[in-house]
């Protein structure tokens, strides 16, 4: 049946379709969490972000945060689209469970480290790895609410909370003071993440989708139980495979700034730093995917201050529809890359909102895009 802004409907199987109902988060009331196991291993040893937890994040730098995501919520707008917005919690409180306590939460910025649509009519909340976004799934639950309401067959789905305690994390080796960037690429090669194998474990923007076959990063967010878990929890006829992009990112978190899938097969580009490994790209060349060099960032750095992403957000693109894909105003170079792979190039500004937990794929979630479950591995 044909879309209709009318009636919610939550069906989406993969990253390219025409985009029809989408959330977009807020920045409201976000917090700089508190050390934790899995946020410190995030943050590099020698950057200035170490030492600095705790705290509302300045209300200049969110009112200009939410400036710009309301902007690219008007755009999306502009073009048909439906949009919606999460309700924030007070992420000032506390959490405190009978395994751990943290002194504040996160935001509700990146919808897409939550929630995973899956095909027709699924949206399933993360388990999530970090203690300060245990709750982070509240933000979007009168949106989920709601569409359980409006849309029938709207399966909604909560993966198991994990516990978290130390047992999850892998101290002390990923707290040290001094690990340095050699050993932090040779601990990712051999697999050696910050979180353990205690219970699964994984971040929705660990997952991208290919019609019936879902493809998912192990690493920093999702560990092997996490990916396992996807696997059982989906029916047979899914099926779930894993990938490394060793070495070159000692921080893995989220495939989404790594591997971008922009129409089927088919096109893909990967991080030049990130490559997929030869022994992994079996599955994409022998069904017509041709994996691509991303165009470098156009910035050295991650915009300041206090950004947890790479500067690699310069391909963390929101694609709309097979040929017309969102890139933040500033990644010229990945704006120029696109229009040569033959896509229509709306340009989006974003980067001052890039603090507040990424670019234009994860402050974003599907609700609804066109097509149906096709499979695009035929031959595995
Ligand atoms: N959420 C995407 C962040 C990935 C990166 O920092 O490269």
């Amino acid at each position: 049946m044909a879309w209709s802004p009318d009636k919610t409907e939550v069906k989406s199987w993969n990253e390219w379709d025409t985009l029809r109902h989408v959330i977009v988060g807020r920045a409201d009331d976000c917090h700089i969490p508190p050390e934790e196991p899995a946020l410190d291993a995030k943050v590099p040893e020698d950057s200035d972000m170490r030492g600095q937890w705790g705290g509302r994040r300045p209300q200049e730098t969110i009112d200009r945060a939410n400036e710009l995501l309301d902007n690219f919520a008007a755009q999306l707008r502009a073009r048909g689209i439906r949009v919606d917005r999460p309700v924030s919690i007070d992420h000032s409180q506390p959490v405190t469970t009978p395994d751990f306590h943290t002194d504040s939460q996160f935001g509700c910025m990146p919808p897409r480290d939550v929630l995973l649509t899956v095909g027709g009519h699924e949206m399933l909340e993360a388990t999530m790895s970090y203690r300060c976004r245990w709750f982070e799934y509240l933000n979007y639950r009168p949106l989920l609410q709601k569409y359980w309401e409006e849309d029938p067959r709207f399966r909604h789905e909560a993966a198991p909370k994990p516990r978290l305690t130390d047992a999850d994390y892998h101290p002390p080796d990923y707290l040290s003071e001094k690990i340095g960037v050699e050993k932090r690429l040779e601990w990712a090669a051999e697999k050696f993440f910050v979180t353990t194998e205690e219970e699964p474990l994984f971040d929705a923007a660990d997952v991208l989708r290919f019609g019936r076959d879902l493809v998912v990063q192990h690493g920093f967010t999702t560990n092997l139980k996490g990916i396992e878990w996807l696997r059982r929890h989906f029916p047979p006829d899914h099926r779930v495979h894993t990938v490394n992009f060793p070495p070159g990112d000692p921080y893995p978190i989220h495939i989404d700034a790594t591997f971008t899938p922009l129409r089927p097969p088919g096109l893909i580009v990967n991080n030049p730093q990130r490559r997929l490994p030869e022994e992994q790209r079996g599955m994409f060349e022998k069904n017509g995917w041709e994996i691509v060099d991303a165009a470098q960032p156009a910035h050295n750095t991650p915009p300041p201050p206090l950004c947890y992403s790479s500067t690699w957000l310069s391909m963390n693109v929101l694609v709309l529809d097979p040929k017309t894909v969102c890139v933040e105003k500033s990644e010229v170079y990945q704006a120029e890359q696109m229009d040569k792979l033959g896509m229509e190039v709306v340009e989006v500004e974003l980067r001052d909102a890039y603090a507040f937990g990424g670019g234009l794929h994860c402050c974003t979630a599907d609700v609804y895009r066109d097509g149906d479950c096709e499979d695009y591995f035929p031959n595995l």
